[in-house]
């Protein structure tokens, strides 16, 4: 029954998706609570069982195998070709049309900066998704510089200036190699479809190349198929999985994952956790549990708590960060598919807005096409 969920999930995209890609987007606006359409309660009551010792390095399997949704399995697309500098404009290239374009455009007349530009640069910020606060202090500053600017290229440059120094102003991310005593623990949450398990397979893949020791937590148990799109995630990435059977407490896998990561001596546990559940039981409240159970089994962790955001989904995510922020204390971010969106400025609204640290960028579906967030090369592959 699950399963057939699922299914028509995927089938009836979301209000918050655009029309040309995101099969499995964000169901961002219901938040976190369950929704009508949610399938039946698990009667067990399961969800609330002690951790058990049943850990298991998962097999394939074929019964779950035909369940693994479409954009998983052997069909991803191969990753892109070049370098980190190109993988990342090719990922904005569709706000990167838009700003530059437009940008150029601006200057048909042959004039110098005029109000009338300054308006129409201040709209086209906001289409972007910068923010309105954003676009409106940038078009300030450009102004106070407007003397100086004689063609789109000089305001170009203003404008890269402006956003490197307000993207400086976010506060930096916990990097992977701050001293935690190993494995280090990192709980990833999100709302379904933003793309937590496809991240953490990213994250997995980063590690394991450096020959880390990488285990993944299937936390997720309430979804149908869940923890296989886990299991080809890790294959791929050449990392172990730690995962129960389906609705499971997710408490109970996370609890299990950090003693065989111990045990193990991983270098990394990640821990994929439900967007939304089945049950009655509040998602902030699970995923509380969850953290409390970690730190129970390891003081200190969980050492981040990694929120994964949809860019597609523009201001959206804004107040969701807010949401989990306030109930989880989120450590950084990862703003995934902005290649799928013009509105590629969202990264600029998060980090004016939000004080928490943007640690990775989605710039597609491969392994490859996750970046860890660097403002200066974010701004100039966008203009
Ligand atoms: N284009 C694009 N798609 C992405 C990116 N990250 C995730 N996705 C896709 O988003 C969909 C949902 O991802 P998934 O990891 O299952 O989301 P979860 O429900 O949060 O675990 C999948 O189709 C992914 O391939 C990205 O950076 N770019
Ligand atoms: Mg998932």
């Amino acid at each position: 029954m699950a399963l057939k969920w699922f299914q028509r999930k995927r089938k009836d995209p979301g209000p918050g998706e655009e029309a040309d890609r995101n099969e499995g987007a964000a169901e961002g606006a219901d938040l976190p609570q369950p929704a009508a359409d949610d399938p039946p309660s698990d009667p067990g009551g399961d969800a609330l069982a002690r951790p058990s010792a049943t850990a298991s390095v998962a097999a394939p399997d074929a019964d779950t195998l035909e369940q693994v949704p479409r954009d998983t399995a052997a069909d991803l697309p191969a990753p892109a070709s070049g370098g980190f500098f190109n993988r990342l404009k090719r990922g904005l290239a569709k706000t990167r049309e838009i700003l530059t374009t437009d940008i150029e455009d601006l200057f048909q007349s042959g004039e110098g900066v005029t109000d009338e530009m300054l308006e129409e640069l201040e709209e086209l910020l906001i289409t972007a998704d910068l923010g309105v606060q954003t676009s409106l202090d940038l078009v300030a500053s450009i102004t106070k510089r407007a003397h100086k600017i004689d063609g789109p290229r000089a305001l170009k440059e203003t404008i890269r200036d402006e956003l490197v120094a307000l993207l400086a102003q976010a506060p930096e991310a916990p990097t992977d190699t701050t001293a935690v005593a190993a494995p280090r623990v990192v709980m990833v949450v999100g709302v379904n479809g933003v793309g937590k398990t496809t991240t953490i397979g990213k994250i997995a893949a980063k590690a394991t190349r450096k020959g880390e020791r990488v285990i993944i937590a299937a936390a997720d148990t309430f979804r149908a198929a869940a923890a296989e799109q886990l299991n080809i995630w890790s294959e791929r990435a050449g990392a172990q999985i730690v995962r129960h059977k389906d609705n499971a407490d997710p408490a109970a896998v996370a609890f299990d994952a950090v003693e065989a990561a111990i045990a193990r001596k991983a270098d990394l546990l990640l821990i994929d956790t439900a967007g939304r559940l089945h049950t009655k039981v509040n998602l902030m409240e699970e995923l509380k549990k969850i953290h409390r159970t970690v730190a129970k089994r390891m003081p200190g962790a969980p050492h981040e708590v990694l929120l994964i955001l949809d860019a597609t989904t523009g201001q959206n995510a804004l107040s969701q960060a807010k949401l989990f922020n306030e109930a989880m204390g989120v450590t950084g971010l990862a703003l995934t598919k902005l290649d799928g969106t013009a509105k590629g400025g969202i990264v600029v609204s998060i980090c004016g807005e939000l004080q928490l640290p943007l640690k990775y960028i989605g710039v597609g579906e491969g392994i490859d096409d996750l970046q860890t967030f660097d403002p200066q090369a974010f701004v100039k592959a966008l203009f």
